[in-house]
């Protein structure tokens, strides 16, 4: 725009186009290897939850990356996909979770297969391998939690098992949680990104709603405090929000279960558990909305929702 006054033979010498790659890049692999922290490493920042307990993350949820390429004089943009775990439904919920992972998988430049470093592959591991077969795009393995790794044999013994599985492009140890081998990961990708234009403006982080993060940082608090399968059947929805007078933004927010007993285990004695979490939810939404927040929560049964097309929907977990 700025140059638009120049005869067109002048332009191309003055506006010298920037060398750019970009391209999608998905996470990829079983529950609980690390995908979601990985993502928050390479980002540099919360952008999705994470949890010590398998299927955490439910949905495609894209973090984008945007940098400069030393090495190729020029700048990148690495759109990742964060993807639920892979593994063998058990009900409605499953199947879907599986099936959005799955729909990551087309139109993408790169595969990042997480495996965790720390324990054989899995049933799990093998059944995510397999989904690979038939996609073009180069796949990395990256051997996650090698902070935890014993020793070098170790880690020798299970990259031979995790090679075995499929036909990756390059093996990287790391840890998500350390931050240990991360550039090399970055510099892997970045490598086999085509050369392009960006596909968002710099300012997009991400393809996600306010509502939607706030919707997960308190299922994050939930997975967290709750034991057992109550965890896995706490869906949240944010029912309103407004800013109040003095600034403070307004959130109602449900949490859905599927029994009247799980209802009152959320709520704890007394209203203590439902309290605490939404205290610590509290804070970390306020931190990503950057003003003071006042938290509503509220616990409805959803008879059996994880085994409902209907509440699954309504929740927002059928996205295909
Ligand atoms: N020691 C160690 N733990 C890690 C590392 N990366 C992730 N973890 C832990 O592994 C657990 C699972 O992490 P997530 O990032 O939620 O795993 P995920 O693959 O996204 O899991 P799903 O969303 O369930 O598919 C958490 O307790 C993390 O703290 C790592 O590099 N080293
Ligand atoms: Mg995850």
């Amino acid at each position: 725009m700025g140059f638009s006054f120049f005869p067109p033979h002048l332009r191309l010498s003055v506006v010298k186009k920037k060398h750019m790659k970009s391209g999608f890049c998905v996470l990829w692999g079983r529950p609980n290897v690390g995908k979601s922290t990985l993502l928050n490493a390479l980002l540099g920042r919360k952008h999705v939850i994470v949890s010590p307990r398998p299927q955490t993350t439910r949905h495609r949820i894209a973090g984008v990356l945007h940098g400069e390429d030393e090495s190729a004089g020029g700048g990148f943009q690495i759109v990742f996909l964060d993807t639920p775990g892979i593994h063998e439904p058990q009900h409605k919920l499953g199947e879907a979770l599986v099936k959005t992972a799955r729909s990551a998988l087309s139109d993408i430049e790169c595969v990042v297969f997480v495996g965790d470093a720390t324990d054989k592959p899995h049933n799990d591991d093998r059944r995510a391998a397999e989904l690979l077969q038939g996609v073009r795009a180069p796949a990395l393995l990256a051997l996650n939690k090698s902070d935890a790794v014993p020793d070098e044999a170790a880690l020798a013994t299970r990259r031979g098992e995790f090679e075995s599985l499929h036909s990756f492009d390059a093996t990287l140890p790391i840890s998500a949680l350390k931050g240990d081998g991360l550039d090399e990961l970055k510099a892997a990708i970045i490598q086999r990104l085509p050369e392009g234009d960006p596909y968002f403006p710099p300012e997009m982080t991400g393809d996600r709603s306010p509502e939607f993060h706030i919707e997960e940082l308190v299922r994050e608090q939930a997975m967290l405090q709750l034991r057992e399968e109550i965890p896995h059947s706490v869906a949240v929805n944010v029912e309103q929000m407004e800013p109040r007078k003095g600034g403070t933004l307004f959130i109602e927010a449900f949490l859905n279960v599927e029994r009247d007993s799980q209802k009152r285990i959320v709520i704890g004695a007394g209203g203590s558990r439902i309290k605490e979490i939404g205290q610590q939810a509290r804070g970390e939404i306020e931190t990503l909305m950057g003003r003071s927040v006042y938290l509503e929560l509220r616990v409805k049964v959803r008879e059996k929702w994880r085994d409902s097309d209907v509440w699954i929907k309504r929740l927002g977990y059928d996205e295909r």
